[in-house]
């Protein structure tokens, strides 16, 4: 049977996909079971609201929200529910995502939104960002995030000793 999400992970459109799998992939790597949603705030306003509303309920922690252009899904996923929501704007468009960059940062006081990088790097962050969170209560996924750091030093650490090979 599969575990009940304990992070949901949702999109405006199927073309977000290929950033928001950066946080999938990290969520995997950490063996948090998430559930993968595209549910737009401009184009599926009801379902939107009502995946926001149930997920408490349903055993979520936590909620990633992805959008761009005029990207209000984290902001009205937030207005929804008191789970954590963490907003990641997507690149391109004219603005090439500093607009959903804008609109997902600028909440006005009472409804928080964190706001993670534009792009594939805040989609990886929000995945980590939500393991952060859950190993505050569990600590077997904090030991994780220890190593996760320590492996990341080790590889940078490899990187630079090659760097010294071929440059003499
Ligand atoms: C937003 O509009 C989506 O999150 C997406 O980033 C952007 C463009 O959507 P498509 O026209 O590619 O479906 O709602």
């Amino acid at each position: 049977m599969k575990a009940s999400p304990l992070v949901l992970l949702m999109m405006g459109s199927d073309t977000d996909l290929p950033v928001m799998q950066e946080a999938a992939d990290i969520l995997d790597l950490f063996s948090i079971p998430y559930e993968m949603r595209i549910s737009s705030a401009h184009r599926s306003p009801v379902r939107t609201l009502a995946l926001a509303s149930e997920s408490a309920g349903r055993g979520v922690k936590i909620i990633i929200a992805g959008a761009g252009m005029a990207a209000h899904l984290a902001g009205v996923v937030a207005s929804k529910t008191i789970l954590p929501v963490i907003g990641v704007p997507m690149p391109g468009g004219a603005l090439n995502g500093v607009d959903a960059l804008y609109a997902t940062v600028q909440m006005p006081g009472g409804i928080p939104v964190a706001t993670m990088a534009i792009g594939k790097a805040g989609a990886k962050n929000a995945g980590l960002f939500a393991v952060q969170i859950l190993a505050l209560t569990e600590p077997l996924l904090a030991e994780s995030l220890v190593r996760y750091r320590v492996e990341m030093d080790r590889e940078l650490e490899q990187k630079d000793a090659d760097l010294q090979t071929r440059i003499g």
